[in-house]
């Protein structure tokens, strides 16, 4: 049953797509994070990402955690952390808050390095069995 499993094609309501390619028996994963939307123009690119999932067991829908290093535009990085859901048609749902870290030149700015979001995501494409 894969349900919950993170592996395969997902996309959030800002039209950003995740990849998680590799998921290890340890809930350890990683993938890659398209974003649609990004602060510093130009076109779109993949970035590296790479989490852990709680083991699915007795108490109800596993949550998890990732970060993505924005490494094709600066040494920003967003934290996600979030719960896996699934309705009775089967449907799996990711919902999220993150906190993205722009670096930034001195401690005097600290204050403004922090940005702080909601995302869901669902599959875009389901995985063949
Ligand atoms: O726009 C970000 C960025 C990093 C350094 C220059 C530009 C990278 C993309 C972040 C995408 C965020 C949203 N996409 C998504 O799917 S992550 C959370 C949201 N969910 C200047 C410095 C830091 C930001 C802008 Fe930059």
């Amino acid at each position: 049953e894969r349900k919950c499993q993170l592996n395969g094609l997902w996309r959030n309501e800002q039209d950003s797509l995740m990849e998680i390619s590799v998921v290890r028996d340890n809930g350890d994963f990683q993938g890659k994070y398209l974003t649609r939307v990004t602060l510093a123009g130009g076109c779109a690119r993949a970035s590296p990402l790479k989490g852990a999932q709680q083991q699915p067991g007795e108490g109800g829908w596993p949550t998890f955690a990732f970060t993505v290093r924005w490494d094709k535009f600066s040494n920003a990085t967003t934290a996600f952390t979030g719960q896996c859901f699934v309705d009775m048609s089967g449907k799996e749902t990711l919902t999220t808050m993150w906190l993205l870290r722009e670096a930034v030149g001195s401690l005097k700015e600290d204050w403004k390095a922090t940005r702080v979001g909601r995302n869901v995501f669902t599959r875009k494409r389901t995985q063949k069995e």
